[in-house]
Protein backbone atom coordinates (compact mmCIF):
# COMPACT_ATOMS: atom_id res chain seq x y z
CA UNK A 1 0.00 0.00 0.00
CA UNK A 2 1.39 3.22 -1.11
CA UNK A 3 0.53 5.87 1.32
CA UNK A 4 0.66 9.89 1.06
CA UNK A 5 -0.12 12.31 2.80
CA UNK A 6 -1.42 16.12 1.44
CA UNK A 7 -3.20 18.94 2.66
CA UNK A 8 -6.08 18.57 0.17
CA UNK A 9 -7.31 15.62 -1.84
CA UNK A 10 -9.55 16.83 -4.74
CA UNK A 11 -11.63 13.58 -6.43
CA UNK A 12 -12.43 14.62 -10.37
CA UNK A 13 -9.47 15.62 -12.86
CA UNK A 14 -12.25 18.27 -14.59
CA UNK A 15 -12.17 21.87 -14.68
CA UNK A 16 -13.43 22.36 -11.07
CA UNK A 17 -10.68 19.90 -9.46
CA UNK A 18 -7.97 20.97 -11.88
CA UNK A 19 -8.88 24.37 -10.90
CA UNK A 20 -8.79 24.17 -7.06
CA UNK A 21 -5.44 22.62 -7.06
CA UNK A 22 -3.72 25.42 -9.51
CA UNK A 23 -5.44 27.91 -7.74
CA UNK A 24 -4.02 26.16 -4.11
CA UNK A 25 -0.57 25.78 -5.71
CA UNK A 26 -0.93 29.35 -6.42
CA UNK A 27 -0.86 29.92 -2.84
CA UNK A 28 1.28 27.38 -1.73
CA UNK A 29 -1.07 24.42 -0.56
CA UNK A 30 0.08 21.38 -1.77
CA UNK A 31 -3.38 19.04 -3.25
CA UNK A 32 -3.27 15.98 -4.86
CA UNK A 33 -6.08 14.93 -7.52
CA UNK A 34 -7.18 11.68 -7.88
CA UNK A 35 -9.31 11.11 -11.31
CA UNK A 36 -11.00 7.77 -12.46
CA UNK A 37 -10.62 8.24 -16.33
CA UNK A 38 -7.92 9.04 -18.84
CA UNK A 39 -5.97 12.13 -19.24
CA UNK A 40 -7.57 11.65 -22.92
CA UNK A 41 -10.71 11.42 -21.59
CA UNK A 42 -10.74 14.61 -19.93
CA UNK A 43 -9.24 16.60 -23.02
CA UNK A 44 -11.79 15.23 -25.00
CA UNK A 45 -14.84 16.16 -23.17
CA UNK A 46 -16.52 18.94 -25.58
CA UNK A 47 -18.85 20.97 -23.00
CA UNK A 48 -19.42 24.49 -22.34
CA UNK A 49 -18.42 27.37 -24.87
CA UNK A 50 -18.72 30.56 -22.78
CA UNK A 51 -16.65 32.35 -19.89
CA UNK A 52 -18.29 35.26 -17.91
CA UNK A 53 -16.46 37.98 -17.30
CA UNK A 54 -15.86 36.67 -13.42
CA UNK A 55 -14.39 33.40 -15.15
CA UNK A 56 -11.87 35.12 -17.25
CA UNK A 57 -10.71 37.14 -14.38
CA UNK A 58 -9.97 34.49 -12.36
CA UNK A 59 -8.29 32.41 -14.89
CA UNK A 60 -6.11 35.45 -15.74
CA UNK A 61 -5.23 35.92 -12.24
CA UNK A 62 -4.27 32.66 -11.65
CA UNK A 63 -1.98 32.90 -14.97
CA UNK A 64 -4.17 30.80 -17.11
CA UNK A 65 -5.62 33.74 -19.37
CA UNK A 66 -2.71 33.77 -22.35
CA UNK A 67 -4.89 31.91 -24.87
CA UNK A 68 -7.78 33.34 -23.88
CA UNK A 69 -6.93 36.72 -24.79
CA UNK A 70 -5.36 35.21 -28.00
CA UNK A 71 -7.81 33.25 -29.01
CA UNK A 72 -10.73 33.77 -27.05
CA UNK A 73 -13.68 36.13 -28.63
CA UNK A 74 -14.97 39.04 -26.19
CA UNK A 75 -18.83 39.05 -27.04
CA UNK A 76 -20.68 42.14 -26.11
CA UNK A 77 -24.15 40.49 -25.82
CA UNK A 78 -26.30 37.71 -27.54
CA UNK A 79 -29.16 37.95 -29.90
CA UNK A 80 -32.42 36.79 -29.13
CA UNK A 81 -34.87 35.53 -31.56
CA UNK A 82 -38.42 35.05 -32.24
CA UNK A 83 -41.28 35.12 -34.93
CA UNK A 84 -38.92 35.93 -37.39
CA UNK A 85 -37.01 38.88 -35.80
CA UNK A 86 -33.71 38.77 -34.63
CA UNK A 87 -32.45 41.68 -31.79
CA UNK A 88 -29.25 42.81 -30.29
CA UNK A 89 -28.91 42.50 -26.54
CA UNK A 90 -25.12 44.42 -26.10
CA UNK A 91 -24.67 43.88 -22.48
CA UNK A 92 -21.01 45.91 -22.91
CA UNK A 93 -23.33 48.92 -23.67
CA UNK A 94 -26.17 48.48 -20.69
CA UNK A 95 -23.93 47.29 -17.76
CA UNK A 96 -19.78 47.24 -19.09
CA UNK A 97 -19.77 43.84 -18.91
CA UNK A 98 -19.06 41.10 -21.61
CA UNK A 99 -18.40 37.28 -21.75
CA UNK A 100 -15.38 35.58 -23.84
CA UNK A 101 -16.24 32.37 -25.87
CA UNK A 102 -13.64 30.00 -25.40
CA UNK A 103 -14.65 25.97 -25.34
CA UNK A 104 -14.53 23.99 -21.62
CA UNK A 105 -11.91 21.84 -23.72
CA UNK A 106 -9.80 24.92 -24.01
CA UNK A 107 -9.86 25.61 -20.12
CA UNK A 108 -9.16 21.89 -19.17
CA UNK A 109 -6.72 21.83 -21.90
CA UNK A 110 -4.60 24.84 -20.32
CA UNK A 111 -4.89 23.48 -17.04
CA UNK A 112 -3.77 20.02 -17.58
CA UNK A 113 -0.42 21.63 -19.45
CA UNK A 114 -0.08 24.31 -16.45
CA UNK A 115 -0.44 21.20 -13.99
CA UNK A 116 2.35 18.87 -16.34
CA UNK A 117 4.56 22.07 -16.43
CA UNK A 118 4.54 22.09 -12.92
CA UNK A 119 4.67 18.56 -11.85
CA UNK A 120 1.93 18.74 -10.14
CA UNK A 121 0.08 15.08 -8.58
CA UNK A 122 -2.29 14.11 -10.86
CA UNK A 123 -3.70 9.95 -10.71
CA UNK A 124 -5.72 9.18 -13.62
CA UNK A 125 -6.77 5.96 -14.07
CA UNK A 126 -7.91 5.13 -10.76
CA UNK A 127 -9.68 2.89 -9.55
CA UNK A 128 -12.55 2.07 -7.10
CA UNK A 129 -11.79 5.33 -5.43
CA UNK A 130 -13.33 5.92 -2.10
CA UNK A 131 -13.45 8.51 0.59
CA UNK A 132 -13.25 7.56 4.20
CA UNK A 133 -13.60 9.35 7.88
CA UNK A 134 -15.08 12.54 6.40
CA UNK A 135 -15.97 13.23 9.95
CA UNK A 136 -12.75 13.36 11.02
CA UNK A 137 -9.92 15.94 10.79
CA UNK A 138 -8.26 13.01 9.04
CA UNK A 139 -9.99 12.17 6.15
CA UNK A 140 -8.86 9.27 3.72
CA UNK A 141 -8.87 8.28 0.15
CA UNK A 142 -8.27 4.62 -1.25
CA UNK A 143 -7.56 3.45 -4.80
CA UNK A 144 -5.84 1.42 -6.92
CA UNK A 145 -3.39 2.81 -9.52
CA UNK A 146 -1.52 0.65 -11.73
CA UNK A 147 -2.76 -2.12 -10.09
CA UNK A 148 -1.02 -1.13 -6.90
CA UNK A 149 -3.07 -0.16 -3.87
CA UNK A 150 -2.86 4.04 -2.38
CA UNK A 151 -4.34 5.54 0.53
CA UNK A 152 -4.15 9.47 0.34
CA UNK A 153 -4.12 10.85 4.36
CA UNK A 154 -5.67 14.97 3.75
CA UNK A 155 -6.44 17.56 5.87
CA UNK A 156 -9.90 18.18 3.42
CA UNK A 157 -11.22 16.11 0.54
CA UNK A 158 -12.96 18.08 -2.22
CA UNK A 159 -15.33 16.31 -4.25
CA UNK A 160 -14.89 17.76 -7.93
CA UNK A 161 -16.16 14.26 -9.10
CA UNK A 162 -19.05 15.40 -10.88
CA UNK A 163 -23.28 14.71 -10.99
CA UNK A 164 -22.15 11.09 -10.51
CA UNK A 165 -19.10 10.92 -8.22
CA UNK A 166 -18.50 9.36 -5.30
CA UNK A 167 -17.86 12.27 -2.96
CA UNK A 168 -21.52 13.39 -2.51
CA UNK A 169 -22.53 9.86 -2.57
CA UNK A 170 -20.64 9.49 0.46
CA UNK A 171 -22.51 11.50 2.57
CA UNK A 172 -25.16 10.23 4.52
CA UNK A 173 -28.30 10.15 3.05
CA UNK A 174 -30.34 11.53 6.75
CA UNK A 175 -27.68 14.74 6.15
CA UNK A 176 -28.13 15.94 2.35
CA UNK A 177 -31.63 16.46 0.17
CA UNK A 178 -31.10 16.41 -3.64
CA UNK A 179 -33.52 19.20 -5.49
CA UNK A 180 -33.81 18.22 -8.91
CA UNK A 181 -35.78 19.78 -12.12
CA UNK A 182 -36.47 17.69 -15.51
CA UNK A 183 -37.36 19.65 -18.24
CA UNK A 184 -39.06 17.74 -20.98
CA UNK A 185 -36.97 18.55 -23.77
CA UNK A 186 -32.88 18.05 -24.78
CA UNK A 187 -30.47 19.62 -26.99
CA UNK A 188 -29.35 18.11 -30.55
CA UNK A 189 -25.84 19.81 -30.27
CA UNK A 190 -23.50 20.08 -33.42
CA UNK A 191 -19.47 20.68 -34.29
CA UNK A 192 -19.53 21.76 -37.74
CA UNK A 193 -15.49 22.81 -39.58
CA UNK A 194 -17.57 25.96 -40.70
CA UNK A 195 -17.22 29.54 -39.86
CA UNK A 196 -20.00 31.05 -37.71
CA UNK A 197 -22.67 32.26 -39.59
CA UNK A 198 -22.83 35.45 -37.24
CA UNK A 199 -20.69 37.45 -34.58
CA UNK A 200 -22.45 36.77 -31.46
CA UNK A 201 -24.94 34.20 -30.09
CA UNK A 202 -28.06 33.61 -31.55
CA UNK A 203 -30.85 31.87 -29.16
CA UNK A 204 -34.11 31.30 -31.40
CA UNK A 205 -37.33 30.38 -30.22
CA UNK A 206 -39.31 29.01 -33.29
CA UNK A 207 -42.37 27.13 -34.19
CA UNK A 208 -40.69 24.06 -34.55
CA UNK A 209 -38.36 24.28 -30.99
CA UNK A 210 -35.39 26.36 -29.58
CA UNK A 211 -32.54 26.60 -31.89
CA UNK A 212 -28.90 28.37 -31.07
CA UNK A 213 -26.07 29.36 -32.86
CA UNK A 214 -22.79 29.30 -31.04
CA UNK A 215 -19.34 29.20 -31.66
CA UNK A 216 -15.39 27.56 -30.96
CA UNK A 217 -13.53 29.99 -33.21
CA UNK A 218 -13.51 31.74 -36.18
CA UNK A 219 -13.70 28.54 -38.57
CA UNK A 220 -15.74 26.02 -36.18
CA UNK A 221 -19.37 26.42 -35.23
CA UNK A 222 -21.44 24.99 -32.34
CA UNK A 223 -25.34 24.81 -32.64
CA UNK A 224 -27.94 23.01 -31.29
CA UNK A 225 -31.64 22.44 -31.53
CA UNK A 226 -34.54 21.30 -29.32
CA UNK A 227 -35.54 17.85 -29.34
CA UNK A 228 -37.40 15.26 -27.50
CA UNK A 229 -35.40 13.79 -24.68
CA UNK A 230 -36.04 10.55 -25.79
CA UNK A 231 -34.69 11.70 -29.38
CA UNK A 232 -32.35 9.09 -30.71
CA UNK A 233 -29.44 10.60 -32.41
CA UNK A 234 -29.33 7.93 -35.15
CA UNK A 235 -32.35 9.86 -36.45
CA UNK A 236 -30.95 12.69 -37.23
CA UNK A 237 -28.61 12.91 -40.59
CA UNK A 238 -26.72 15.67 -41.06
CA UNK A 239 -29.22 16.97 -43.75
CA UNK A 240 -32.21 16.92 -41.17
CA UNK A 241 -30.14 18.72 -38.77
CA UNK A 242 -28.82 21.77 -41.23
CA UNK A 243 -32.55 21.69 -42.62
CA UNK A 244 -34.20 22.26 -38.71
CA UNK A 245 -31.29 24.90 -38.39
CA UNK A 246 -32.07 26.64 -41.59
CA UNK A 247 -35.32 26.58 -40.37
CA UNK A 248 -35.87 27.36 -36.78
CA UNK A 249 -32.67 30.00 -37.33
CA UNK A 250 -33.57 31.61 -40.52
CA UNK A 251 -34.20 35.24 -40.97
CA UNK A 252 -34.85 37.11 -43.95
CA UNK A 253 -31.39 38.96 -45.64
CA UNK A 254 -29.19 36.20 -43.21
CA UNK A 255 -27.61 32.97 -44.34
CA UNK A 256 -26.59 30.27 -42.12
CA UNK A 257 -23.53 28.78 -43.85
CA UNK A 258 -23.34 24.76 -43.57
CA UNK A 259 -20.42 22.51 -43.25
CA UNK A 260 -19.12 19.58 -42.34
CA UNK A 261 -20.38 17.97 -38.99
CA UNK A 262 -17.19 16.53 -36.46
CA UNK A 263 -19.60 15.68 -33.53
CA UNK A 264 -23.15 15.52 -32.72
CA UNK A 265 -24.57 14.18 -29.67
CA UNK A 266 -27.53 14.47 -27.56
CA UNK A 267 -27.73 16.00 -23.95
CA UNK A 268 -30.86 16.12 -21.67
CA UNK A 269 -31.97 18.97 -19.80
CA UNK A 270 -32.26 18.95 -15.92
CA UNK A 271 -31.21 20.72 -12.46
CA UNK A 272 -30.12 19.30 -9.62
CA UNK A 273 -29.02 21.16 -5.95
CA UNK A 274 -27.63 19.25 -2.84
CA UNK A 275 -28.82 20.98 0.17
CA UNK A 276 -24.99 21.27 1.26
CA UNK A 277 -21.54 21.56 -0.37
CA UNK A 278 -20.17 21.23 2.93
CA UNK A 279 -19.94 18.16 5.22
CA UNK A 280 -17.45 18.03 8.27
CA UNK A 281 -13.81 17.55 6.29
CA UNK A 282 -15.75 17.17 2.62
CA UNK A 283 -16.65 20.15 0.56
CA UNK A 284 -18.22 19.78 -3.29
CA UNK A 285 -17.57 22.04 -5.91
CA UNK A 286 -19.37 22.01 -9.46
CA UNK A 287 -21.46 19.35 -11.03
CA UNK A 288 -21.37 17.41 -7.82
CA UNK A 289 -23.12 19.84 -6.23
CA UNK A 290 -25.43 21.22 -8.78
CA UNK A 291 -26.31 20.63 -12.81
CA UNK A 292 -28.21 23.65 -14.99
CA UNK A 293 -29.25 23.14 -18.03
CA UNK A 294 -26.99 24.49 -20.52
CA UNK A 295 -29.06 27.61 -21.90
CA UNK A 296 -28.12 29.94 -19.69
CA UNK A 297 -24.34 28.72 -19.85
CA UNK A 298 -23.70 28.65 -16.29
CA UNK A 299 -22.37 24.76 -15.80
CA UNK A 300 -18.82 25.81 -16.44
CA UNK A 301 -18.77 28.79 -14.90
CA UNK A 302 -20.90 27.91 -11.64
CA UNK A 303 -17.42 25.25 -11.36
CA UNK A 304 -15.60 28.12 -11.74
CA UNK A 305 -17.47 30.60 -8.97
CA UNK A 306 -17.14 27.56 -6.35
CA UNK A 307 -13.81 26.84 -6.67
CA UNK A 308 -12.72 30.42 -6.49
CA UNK A 309 -14.84 30.74 -3.12
CA UNK A 310 -13.55 27.31 -1.90
CA UNK A 311 -9.92 28.11 -3.06
CA UNK A 312 -10.27 31.71 -0.99
CA UNK A 313 -11.45 29.75 2.56
CA UNK A 314 -8.74 27.20 2.21
CA UNK A 315 -6.13 29.53 1.64
CA UNK A 316 -7.53 31.90 4.45
CA UNK A 317 -7.62 28.70 7.09
CA UNK A 318 -4.53 27.91 6.29
CA UNK A 319 -3.71 31.55 7.39
CA UNK A 320 -5.41 30.94 10.61
CA UNK A 321 -8.57 32.34 9.84
CA UNK A 322 -11.89 30.27 9.59
CA UNK A 323 -14.32 32.60 8.53
CA UNK A 324 -14.49 32.18 5.03
CA UNK A 325 -13.97 28.34 4.95
CA UNK A 326 -17.03 28.41 7.31
CA UNK A 327 -19.18 30.51 4.86
CA UNK A 328 -18.45 28.18 1.96
CA UNK A 329 -21.41 25.94 1.66
CA UNK A 330 -24.38 28.95 2.28
CA UNK A 331 -22.65 31.47 -0.39
CA UNK A 332 -21.93 28.65 -2.54
CA UNK A 333 -25.57 27.51 -2.44
CA UNK A 334 -26.88 31.30 -2.67
CA UNK A 335 -25.16 31.76 -5.27
CA UNK A 336 -26.30 28.83 -7.16
CA UNK A 337 -30.03 29.13 -6.79
CA UNK A 338 -29.35 32.18 -8.07
CA UNK A 339 -28.09 30.68 -11.03
CA UNK A 340 -30.48 28.08 -11.33
CA UNK A 341 -33.54 30.54 -11.40
CA UNK A 342 -31.60 32.70 -14.42
CA UNK A 343 -30.91 29.13 -16.06
CA UNK A 344 -34.44 28.02 -15.63
CA UNK A 345 -36.09 31.06 -16.88
CA UNK A 346 -34.07 31.10 -19.71
CA UNK A 347 -34.77 27.58 -20.87
CA UNK A 348 -38.35 28.34 -20.14
CA UNK A 349 -38.04 31.39 -22.22
CA UNK A 350 -36.62 29.82 -25.45
CA UNK A 351 -37.95 26.20 -25.24
CA UNK A 352 -41.12 25.05 -27.05
CA UNK A 353 -43.33 23.41 -24.20
CA UNK A 354 -44.65 20.09 -25.01
CA UNK A 355 -48.44 19.22 -23.99
CA UNK A 356 -51.74 19.50 -25.78
CA UNK A 357 -51.90 21.93 -28.19
CA UNK A 358 -54.21 24.36 -26.64
CA UNK A 359 -52.07 24.96 -23.57
CA UNK A 360 -48.59 24.33 -25.64
CA UNK A 361 -50.25 27.48 -28.16
CA UNK A 362 -51.28 29.54 -24.72
CA UNK A 363 -47.29 28.92 -23.32
CA UNK A 364 -45.84 30.01 -26.79
CA UNK A 365 -47.91 33.15 -27.28
CA UNK A 366 -47.08 34.13 -23.79
CA UNK A 367 -43.04 33.18 -24.27
CA UNK A 368 -43.59 35.43 -27.86
CA UNK A 369 -44.73 38.17 -25.60
CA UNK A 370 -42.23 37.63 -22.87
CA UNK A 371 -39.15 37.87 -25.58
CA UNK A 372 -41.10 40.99 -27.08
CA UNK A 373 -41.11 42.79 -23.75
CA UNK A 374 -37.02 41.71 -22.90
CA UNK A 375 -36.02 42.82 -26.11
CA UNK A 376 -37.71 46.27 -26.02
CA UNK A 377 -37.27 47.47 -22.14
CA UNK A 378 -33.78 48.68 -21.28
CA UNK A 379 -34.95 47.85 -17.70
CA UNK A 380 -35.58 44.04 -19.02
CA UNK A 381 -31.83 43.82 -21.17
CA UNK A 382 -30.48 45.08 -18.17
CA UNK A 383 -31.64 41.90 -15.84
CA UNK A 384 -30.41 39.61 -18.59
CA UNK A 385 -26.99 41.13 -19.05
CA UNK A 386 -26.39 41.30 -15.00
CA UNK A 387 -27.03 37.78 -15.10
CA UNK A 388 -25.82 36.16 -18.53
CA UNK A 389 -22.38 37.98 -17.51
CA UNK A 390 -22.21 36.43 -14.58
CA UNK A 391 -23.31 37.18 -10.97
CA UNK A 392 -20.10 38.80 -8.90
CA UNK A 393 -18.59 36.62 -6.32
P1 LIG B 1 -17.03 17.31 -14.60
O1 LIG B 1 -18.15 16.32 -14.69
O2 LIG B 1 -16.62 18.08 -15.80
O3 LIG B 1 -15.71 16.56 -14.08
C1 LIG B 1 -15.79 15.56 -13.06
C2 LIG B 1 -14.56 14.68 -13.19
O4 LIG B 1 -14.59 13.74 -12.13
C3 LIG B 1 -14.56 13.89 -14.49
O5 LIG B 1 -13.29 13.97 -15.10
C4 LIG B 1 -14.87 12.46 -14.03
O6 LIG B 1 -14.25 11.48 -14.85
C5 LIG B 1 -14.29 12.45 -12.63
N1 LIG B 1 -14.89 11.45 -11.77
C6 LIG B 1 -16.19 11.07 -11.72
N2 LIG B 1 -16.35 10.09 -10.79
C7 LIG B 1 -15.12 9.88 -10.23
C8 LIG B 1 -14.63 8.99 -9.22
N3 LIG B 1 -15.43 8.13 -8.61
N4 LIG B 1 -13.31 9.03 -8.90
C9 LIG B 1 -12.49 9.91 -9.53
N5 LIG B 1 -12.87 10.77 -10.50
C10 LIG B 1 -14.18 10.74 -10.84
N6 LIG B 1 -22.10 23.88 -19.25
C11 LIG B 1 -22.17 25.09 -19.85
O7 LIG B 1 -21.94 26.11 -19.17
N7 LIG B 1 -22.47 25.21 -21.18
C12 LIG B 1 -22.69 24.10 -21.97
O8 LIG B 1 -22.95 24.22 -23.16
C13 LIG B 1 -22.60 22.82 -21.39
N8 LIG B 1 -22.77 21.71 -22.16
C14 LIG B 1 -22.71 20.48 -21.56
C15 LIG B 1 -22.88 19.31 -22.32
C16 LIG B 1 -22.85 18.05 -21.71
C17 LIG B 1 -23.00 16.80 -22.54
C18 LIG B 1 -22.66 17.96 -20.31
C19 LIG B 1 -22.68 16.61 -19.62
C20 LIG B 1 -22.46 19.10 -19.55
C21 LIG B 1 -22.47 20.37 -20.17
N9 LIG B 1 -22.25 21.54 -19.43
C22 LIG B 1 -22.31 22.76 -20.01
C23 LIG B 1 -21.95 21.48 -18.03
C24 LIG B 1 -20.48 21.17 -17.85
O9 LIG B 1 -19.71 22.07 -18.56
C25 LIG B 1 -20.17 21.12 -16.37
O10 LIG B 1 -20.78 22.19 -15.68
C26 LIG B 1 -18.69 21.11 -16.04
O11 LIG B 1 -18.08 20.05 -16.72
C27 LIG B 1 -18.54 20.98 -14.52
O12 LIG B 1 -17.21 20.69 -14.25
P2 LIG B 1 -16.84 19.73 -13.03
O13 LIG B 1 -17.59 20.13 -11.83
O14 LIG B 1 -15.36 19.69 -13.00
O15 LIG B 1 -17.43 18.29 -13.41
C1 LIG C 1 -21.83 26.55 -26.27
O1 LIG C 1 -21.14 27.24 -27.06
O2 LIG C 1 -21.64 25.32 -26.08
C2 LIG C 1 -22.93 27.23 -25.49
C3 LIG C 1 -22.96 28.61 -25.46
C4 LIG C 1 -23.97 29.24 -24.74
C5 LIG C 1 -24.92 28.48 -24.09
C6 LIG C 1 -24.87 27.08 -24.12
C7 LIG C 1 -23.86 26.45 -24.82
O3 LIG C 1 -25.93 29.11 -23.41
Amino acid sequence: MSHETTRVAIIGAGPAGLLLSWALRDSGIDSIVVENRSQDYVLARIRAGVLEQGSVETLTRLGLGARIRSEGMVHNGIYLQAAGERHNVNFHDLIGRTVTVYGQQEVVKDLVAAHSDAGSTIYYEAADVAVHDLESARPRVTFGHAGEPHEITADFIVGADGFHGVCRASIPDRDITLYAHSYPFAWLGILADVAPSTDELIYSLHDDGFAMHSMRSHTVSRLYLQVDPAEDIANWSDDRIWDALQTRLGVPGWTLHEGTITEKSITPMRSFVASRLDYHSLFLVGDAGHIVPPTGAKGLNSAISDVTMLAAGLIDHYAGDDATLGRYGEAALARQWKVQQFSQWMTELLHRHPGDLQSNEFDYRSQLGRIDYVTHSLHAQRMLAEQYTGFPL
